[in-house]
């Protein structure tokens, strides 16, 4: 018998079903013979929020008077995906909704279809933030996710005629949004621009021009916790929104100019940067939400107190830097505390060191930030003021600590034009930590190696997560009703190590089918999927391949499309036998930032490889190239889910950690990678013989660089690259015009700084691996299989458990 830990809830469907009609009949105002599917989803929406408000109300109360610390997740994204769903899982309501609607006389399917994605997040660090959320509220961890809602989120993608990426705005905010709460008397000031003076030997900032900060909350359900968090995402408002003066005078441009150069701060995720203007929106962004936030969490632990005691602020709460974005909340909390609340340097110091921590998710130098002091000066004067106290006090410390003129001269966090974002979240909060073993390591090591050598005891690793309750339950319920028959227990969904109890299974045939079952299933279900999505028909009888990621040169997208031209060379020329043919389906997703233009050029290569692949009768059946516009939180359940080979094929020591191969992993696909961020501890779970590895080591890839690589050697050394590079040169897939990926080959040719040709060779060769593996399906999915039973590990509950032992020192509430 399955034992059934699912939350149990407290109505039957008949009475959801009553709910969802109330809800339409007093805020949709429709009848339910009028109701489309849009208002039953928003009316199911408000229903299952009302379930989930008495614990809402509990757990805030609790937190403020309870027994245990809160944390604050500070992140310029929260990349949370469709909320219907996993509200309905976390209420305990899944099988009451599915009744009800259809009593309703709809299908729950095309209910939740209803939901609008919000893109309030870029990658893998705005994931990573929803997963880290999901798994506090399911610990009963009390916290707050704070940032911004932004009203267009980041672009939508789509391609042009000529595959070129194409960026919208994604109107996610255009029609209803049950589930954020506009709460106008819990609002904040934030300040900009002026100049600091001094009045009664106290130095007074008197700020320029300020916003108001209006909260929008969102409801964070834990699964099986009773417990509910908050999610609370700024917006931005003016305080003069309409010049009415102006306005008289036909000016009516000039009469909303206040209100659009404050709301242009919770417009869109990460705005361009690349001139002056552009870098003050992103620091404006940072700043709103990092004081509002700092502000909020003193109204929330001091309700109604007009001089608290924020010496106990660090025992009520740990904030949480999510890279460098949110660092400025620094010298934000040292303002506060100094001038707002009367504090002397050193023990606001105190506090603010206790309260901060700081986790790193890069080992690219470029994506630490620095702004130039001149900008911090002109927005917020006082802050640099802070700033360069903190470095003085911060180059004493490290004089006393006996360290030479000139690494502290390295290691300034003020350089006297620049503010180093990672330097002062360093030393400003009590812990950093990297993504992965190696991440973490390669930290020390180089990166921030100074500051390591200086404060090793701050630095500390905590390997990422994914939350099991989305990532698998929710995507792939074939495998989670599986998972659940296997284990015969539901507990693996709060408790991921327990699938450990499934390695035995994979001795038994029967039971690796029915897992090879679910795949094709899956598969097929994704067919339909990218046909309604994308108008592509897929062919699911071929091996699903996988590569889906933010795109940058290092994560090695072209790498990927090097290969796949290979292959269709290689098919071509009639160098395959029929019997060696494997079909494949490639599927890229990926995102590059409007103003990064290699990355352009790689997508809209992918594009044409696609174009020209799919449309050539010669590999029919045997070879297809996608790439799918606007890969997001939904594509990825219904993508990963269907994938037997995951691509995590980055230069080894720049990939962070990654959360896509964990998701991968979990979801039974085998992984061809590198040794790089977390595929390393992936690797070690799963076992070497359940892993595609290939490429240079991190050693390997300096060596290289140090011996002055030179990428044409490699060209002129393996012929399948050389032939592909030559194909993309001579105009094949841009119609003969050998001009169009110019850029991109003279830059595999003549630098290729994340050597993308050196490891081409081996990631070609390992092919013959994968493709022999996949012929021998019963091997091939007891591999997988291993790989799901052997990834507990990778739940973000184990990660949120790790923060809570080695950063936060908290648990969670009584
Ligand atoms: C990502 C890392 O690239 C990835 O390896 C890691 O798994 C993930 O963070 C979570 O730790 N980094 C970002 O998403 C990132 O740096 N985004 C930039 C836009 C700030």
């Amino acid at each position: 018998m399955t034992e059934i830990t699912a939350p149990k809830s407290p109505v039957t469907a008949e009475q959801f079903a009553d709910e969802i009609r109330e809800q339409l009949k007093y805020t949709q105002n429709v009848t339910p013979e009028q109701a489309t599917a849009a208002d039953v989803y928003v009316a199911a929406a408000k229903a299952v929020r009302n379930h989930l408000a008495d614990s809402w109300f509990k757990t805030q109360a609790d937190t403020v008077n309870g027994n245990t610390k809160a944390v604050g997740y500070l992140s310029a994204e929260f990349l949370m995906g469709k909320q219907l769903e996993n509200a309905l899982l976390n209420a305990g309501l899944t099988e009451q909704f599915d009744a009800a609607v259809e009593a309703l006389g709809f299908q729950p399917k095309d209910i939740v279809d209803a939901e609008y994605e919000p893109g309030l997040g870029n990658g893998g660090l705005g994931r990573l933030a929803a997963c880290f959320i999901d798994s506090l509220a399911s610990l009963g961890v009390p916290a707050f996710g704070y940032g911004i809602q932004y009203k267009y989120g980041i672009f939508k993608q789509t391609f042009d005629e000529n595959g070129k990426q194409v960026e919208t705005p994604d109107y996610w905010l255009t029609n209803e949004e049950p589930w954020g709460h506009v709460d106008y008397n819990r609002d904040q000031k934030v300040s900009f621009g002026g100049e600091v003076v001094e009045e009664n030997g106290k130095k007074v900032w008197k700020p320029a021009w300020s916003v108001r900060a209006v909260p929008v909350d969102y409801l964070v359900p834990g699964y099986a916790s009773g417990r509910v968090n908050t999610l609370r995402l700024w917006t931005a408002k003016s305080y003069d929104e309409f010049d009415l003066l102006a306005f008289n005078k036909s000016e009516y441009l000039d009469a909303v100019k206040p209100q659009v150069k404050a709301e242009n701060i919770s417009k869109i995720l990460y705005p361009e940067d690349s001139t002056k203007v552009g870098k003050e929106l992103r620091l404006e962004q940072q700043y709103f939400f990092v004081s509002a936030s700092l502000h909020d969490a003193i109204r929330v632990f001091y309700p109604g107190q007009d001089k608290p005691d924020l010496t106990t602020f660090p025992n009520k709460i740990t904030f949480q830097l999510n890279d460098t974005h949110p660092v400025i909340g620094i010298p934000e909390l040292m303002r506060i505390l100094i001038d707002e609340y009367d504090y002397d340097w050193d023990t606001a110091w105190g506090i603010t060191q206790k309260t901060f921590n700081y986790t790193c998710h890069t080992l690219l130098p470029e994506a630490l930030e620095v702004w130039p002091a001149s900008l911090i000066g002109e927005l917020l004067p006082r802050h640099l003021e802070i700033i360069e106290k903190i470095n003085e006090q911060f180059e004493d410390e490290l004089k006393d600590n006996g360290i030479d003129d000139k690494t502290i001269e390295d290691m300034r966090i003020y350089t006297g034009d620049a503010v180093r974002m990672a330097y002062l979240a360093t030393y400003g909060g009590s812990h950093v930590n990297g993504v992965a073993e190696l991440h973490s390591q390669l930290l020390k090591d180089v990166t921030l190696k100074n500051f390591s050598d200086a404060y090793p005891d701050k630095f500390t690793n905590v390997t990422n997560g994914v939350t099991p309750r989305r990532f698998i339950k929710l995507a792939n319920p074939g495998l989670s009703d599986l998972i659940t028959e296997g284990l015969g227990t539901d507990k693996w969904l709060s408790d991921l190590d327990l699938l450990q109890g499934l390695v035995p299974l994979a001795q038994d045939d029967e039971f690796v089918k029915k897992f090879a079952a679910v795949k094709q299933a899956n598969k097929h279900a994704f067919v339909g999927f990218a046909k309604q999505h994308y108008g592509i028909d897929v062919d699911e009888n071929t091996l699903f391949n996988t590569m889906v990621k933010r795109l940058h040169e290092y994560k090695r997208q072209s790498l990927k499309i090097l290969l796949v031209i290979s292959q269709y060379a290689a098919l071509k020329k009639g160098e395959v036998s029929a019997e060696e043919i494997l079909p494949r389906t490639v599927f890229f997703g990926a995102k590059a930032a409007p103003g990064y233009y290699l990355a352009k050029l790689t997508i809209e290569l992918i594009n044409n490889v696609s174009k020209v692949i799919n449309n050539d009768p010669d590999v029919k059946g045997k070879l297809a190239v996608h790439m799918l516009p606007n890969y997001n939180i939904e594509m990825a359940q219904n993508l990963i889910p269907a994938t037997e080979l995951d691509e995590q094929i980055s230069q080894a020591g720049k990939e962070a950690s990654g959360t896509g191969n964990m998701k991968f992993a979990l979801n039974g696909a085998l992984t061809v990678g590198t040794l790089d961020g977390a595929n390393v501890e992936i690797r070690e779970k799963v076992g070497a013989e359940n892993f595609f590895l290939f490429g240079m080591t991190v050693d390997e890839v300096e060596k290289l660089y140090a011996e002055d690589y030179d990428p044409a050697k490699y060209y002129e050394a393996d012929p399948r690259l050389k032939h592909a590079i030559d194909l993309v040169a001579n105009g094949t897939f841009s119609n003969g015009d050998r001009n169009t990926y110019a850029p991109l080959v003279a830059d595999w040719l003549t630098k290729d700084w994340f050597m993308a040709l050196a490891d081409f060779s081996s990631y070609a060769d390992i092919q013959a691996q994968i493709e022999k593996l996949y012929r021998d399906p019963l091997e091939w999915n007891r591999k997988a299989l291993l790989n799901v039973a052997n990834s507990g590990y990778f739940s973000s509950d184990r990660s949120m458990e790790d923060y809570l032992e080695r950063i936060w020192h908290t648990g969670p509430l009584a």
